[in-house]
């Protein structure tokens, strides 16, 4: 392949920068982003995606950065993708937060990106799993995947990722705000967070009344409820506890393998979308479009007549 603005040696072996950079790169899908991307696919090494998900101030990322300090405690390198425009990752908090942030952007064991939501074809889902896939292959062996909990993001995480964690604070209404956003059927695990506020008890209780309304056997995972103290780390143990425990039931169920290779059909899909679509406005069938359109207002062709037209059209 041609020359790249990094070196893929050095993002395989974890340097940060040449990381940063690579990232940028397939964030801008720029020429030869698949070249790099198809170099990287098969020196992943199975890192484990874990999506956070909720309302905006939940703690999602005081709960993603006190996870990602006790994995990397644990001894695992942990890569943190935030996609969420008032993320302290993104610059978006207070300073105090901010400050807090730098401690663990310093840490060699763990690598911080914010990534901004954007719109195009593929969106979310597209990059996150791309980039998610630049950091497995740099040898991060769990990858957090923050998002913020409003419309169709928190569905794309769930694609990305193996596990999904949607986080909630005591007020009364949030659980009901998060049954009618849809995060009750995709939530691998439910936090209760901001426990030192009062209501936490009668939070884990109206979850669990949901989920008890719901079909299940012995393959079936049932959510677990945690309530946690993010700002004082109380709690967190236990997410990752949790986070094991649906990992070895999803292996043992073959869940896993299936969630994995969803993702890949799904990127299969977009990459065939992407590329028809790219290849089909070529002159030509601009132009038939254009000479057209008084056709269609007049009559003499219809849009079904067009389209054939287009899509023979050599
Ligand atoms: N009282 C209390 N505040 C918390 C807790 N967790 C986070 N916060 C605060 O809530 C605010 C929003 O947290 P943040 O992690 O940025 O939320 P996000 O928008 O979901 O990422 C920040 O000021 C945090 O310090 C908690 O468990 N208890
Ligand atoms: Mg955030």
């Amino acid at each position: 392949m041609g020359s790249l603005p990094f070196s893929i040696n050095e993002v395989l072996s974890g340097e940060k920068r040449s990381i940063a950079k690579a990232i940028t790169f397939v964030e801008n899908e720029e020429k030869g982003y698949l070249e790099f991307l198809n170099e990287i696919y098969k020196k992943r090494k199975n890192g484990y995606r874990i999506g956070i998900t909720g309302p905006p101030g939940a703690g999602k990322s005081t709960i993603t950065s006190k996870l990602a300090i006790l994995y990397k405690d644990f001894g695992f390198r942990v890569g943190i993708i935030a996609v969420d425009p008032t993320s302290p990752f993104t610059g978006g908090a207070l300073l105090g937060d901010r400050v807090r942030m730098s401690a663990i952007e310093l840490d060699p064991n763990i690598f911080i990106r914010s990534m901004a939501s954007r719109g195009s074809l593929g969106g979310l889902s597209k990059s996150t799993r791309e980039v998610s896939d630049v950091l497995d292959a740099a040898g991060f062996e769990i990858i957090l995947l923050e998002t913020v909990g409003v419309g169709q993001s928190e569905l794309d995480i769930v694609r990305a990722a193996d596990t999904t964690i949607v986080t909630l604070v005591p007020e009364s209404g949030d659980v009901i705000q998060a049954m009618k956003a849809g995060l009750m059927e995709i939530a691998d695990i439910f936090l209760i967070n901001k426990s030192d506020r009062p209501g936490s008890e009668q939070a884990v209780m109206s979850i669990q009344t949901i989920l008890g309304l719901r079909d299940h056997d012995e393959t079936t995972w049932i959510p677990k409820i945690i309530k946690t103290i993010a700002t004082d780390g109380k709690g967190v143990e236990n997410i990752i506890s949790a986070v094991s425990e649906h990992k070895n039931k999803m292996e043992k169920e073959g869940s896993l393998q299936k969630r994995r290779i969803d993702r890949e059909k799904e990127r299969i899909e977009e990459l065939v979308n992407q590329n028809l679509l790219n290849n089909f406005w070529d002159e030509k069938k601009k132009n038939i479009l254009n000479s057209n359109l008084e056709n269609l207002i007049e009559n003499k062709i219809t849009p079904y007549e067009l389209l054939n037209r287009l899509v023979n059209e050599k």
